[in-house]
């Protein structure tokens, strides 16, 4: 197989593209095609500052050195969920993620859960009796919460995050098992600002996954190569094995499955389902904005878990 750029020996071959190329073209044709992304969502340009969401993953990882490799300007953000779990998860990643930071003379910002709020993400779960003997649910309306508290307070245009077309097509085979049209209708490479809630971009939307560790590889990042400990057994790595089945059978499906969505809902199939919340809230202890009137939600878990302390 040949790169089909100099007709070197080629080290990736992307069967669904139809194209192999050597380490030198695929390290280049990466960063092209992610700003031909950003570029065609419209997501940011060059002037606007960009905090991108880092968990020492290989997705957050990359995405941050594209993005600086492309120039613009883009600062981390690394929230500490103290999930241990025997392997020392967060730790590790956090140790990943500031090297990473240090090696490149970057800016990264670092939100510690335990510190901050008192509890690790698992106690906080467990404390809130929320996610039943899973912490995801509080872990994802932490990061949420946290994410546009810091975007907020440190005058970021833009928040981005590493999501990659197997993540989207997971949370998008989900949404359509069930036709839950109020996730669909908001599932979007770019997510506009609205009502005190930042603009959300995921520049890395329509890269396979095995296309971003290729990269993430070749490029040499160092990145925590476990995956989070609660993430065994849930329902979208299950999705996710579905989709590899039938990716195999047929390149390019998946692909064609997350593209032929965003054009459905681009030409309104899912227009109907537009709610706007009724008069968006303000809470009263972070400011941040909440569909329902008094706390939102986040403050009244971090509330629940100091009472139920006692
Ligand atoms: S939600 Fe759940 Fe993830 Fe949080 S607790 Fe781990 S698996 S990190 S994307
Ligand atoms: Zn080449
Ligand atoms: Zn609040």
């Amino acid at each position: 197989m040949k790169c089909r750029t100099c007709g070197q020996k080629a080290v990736v071959n992307m069967r669904q593209h139809k194209l192999a190329l050597c380490k030198e073209h695929y390290l280049e044709w990466i960063p092209e095609q992610t700003d031909r992304f950003i570029n065609k969502y419209r997501m940011f340009n060059k002037e606007e500052k960009i905090l991108v969401a880092v968990s020492g993953g290989k997705d957050s990882l990359s995405l941050w050195d594209i993005l600086v490799r492309l120039g613009y300007k883009a600062d981390g953000l690394y929230i500490g969920l103290g999930i241990d779990e025997g392997i020392a998860y967060s730790s590790e990643s956090h140790r990943l993620t500031q090297k990473f930071a240090e090696e490149h003379q970057l800016t990264l910002h670092v939100v510690d859960m335990e510190k901050e709020y008192g509890h690790s993400i698992p106690v906080m779960a467990e404390l809130s009796h929320r996610g039943k003997g899973r912490p995801c649910a509080v872990c994802g309306l932490t990061k949420r919460h946290a994410m546009n508290r810091i975007a907020r307070d440190l005058g970021y245009d833009v928040l981005a995050t590493g999501h990659n077309l197997d993540d989207e097509a997971a949370t998008l085979f989900g949404n359509t098992l069930v036709w839950s049209t109020e996730f669909l209708v908001r599932q979007s490479p770019l997510l506009p600002e609205s009502k005190g809630l930042a603009r959300k971009v995921k520049p890395l939307c329509r890269f396979y996954e095995k296309e971003m560790t290729a990269y993430s590889l070749l490029r040499g990042i160092e990145y925590i190569y476990e995956e989070c400990p609660f993430s065994v057994g849930s329902t979208s790595i299950y999705y996710k094995q579905l989709l590899n089945e039938l990716e195999n059978e047929r390149p390019g499906a998946k692909l064609n499955f997350y593209l032929k969505f965003l054009e459905a809902r681009k030409q309104g199939l899912f227009a109907l389902a537009v709610v706007e919340p009724a008069g968006l809230n303000i809470c009263p202890t972070c400011n941040q904005p909440t569909s329902a009137p008094g706390e939102c939600s986040f403050c009244r878990m971090v509330h629940k878990a100091k009472a139920d302390e006692k």
